[in-house]
């Protein structure tokens, strides 16, 4: 009898991963990615970072979707990420209305028009990439959806630095977005039950 192993673990409250037979990725276990931004603008604005690819294993969107509330005029949370093939909730909990859209050059394009407080619109984000958040009522309202192709990513603190728990064993790129800051990417490698530390330094502007 052919055997197959097959199990599931729950990845920081986003989502399934599930681990197919014995030489995909999470045979090997998982282990745990810290690392910082070095870069003074990481107090401006939160940056994500993010493994790249990870092949072999089937991803499943959150069973509850994620929210980029509309709240004192300002997009909460400013960065979210989400896997690929996730439903964003968009409320309106302000008092006033908001017309939520992608700016220009953004991977998802979509325009939800004017709506009131109180209403939730939704938006699938199918696309690996970067969609910069605007309203067509108030200019100066900002804000990102980075989505990406696995659920190992994880928001910077003020300090600029991360965590990403529960990544299965093996080779893979590491890199982040940030609105003032170019990307790069790393080469990390992931042992089992260990922490692998890693370090962006020497980084540019936009
Ligand atoms: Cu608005």
């Amino acid at each position: 009898m052919k055997r197959v192993a097959l199990w599931a673990v729950a990845v920081s409250g986003l989502g399934l991963a599930f681990f197919t037979g014995s030489e995909a990725a999470g045979g090997g276990g998982t282990g745990t990615v810290k690392g910082v931004l070095k870069s003074p603008y990481v107090r401006l604005a939160e940056g994500v970072a993010f493994i790249e690819r990870v092949d072999g294993l089937k991803f499943e969107p959150p069973p509850k979707n994620p929210v980029m509330d509309q709240k004192n005029k300002i997009f909460t949370p400013h960065l979210l990420p989400v896997l690929a093939g996730t439903t964003v909730d968009f409320p309106n909990t302000d008092d006033v209305r908001h017309s939520v859209f992608s700016r220009p050059g953004s991977k998802s394009p979509f325009n939800l028009g004017q709506y009131d407080a109180g209403v939730v619109k939704q938006v699938k984000f199918e696309e690996v990439g970067v969609t910069h958040l605007g309203c067509n009522i108030h200019s100066e309202m900002s804000g990102y959806i980075v989505v990406c192709q696995n659920p190992y990513f994880a928001v910077t603190d003020r300090k600029g630095e991360f965590t990403i728990p529960d990544v299965p064993a093996g080779s893979f790129k590491l890199t982040f977005f940030h609105e003032k800051i170019q990307a790069v990417a790393l080469d990390v490698t992931v042992e089992a039950g260990k922490e692998t530390s890693v370090e962006f330094a020497n980084l540019k502007r936009k």
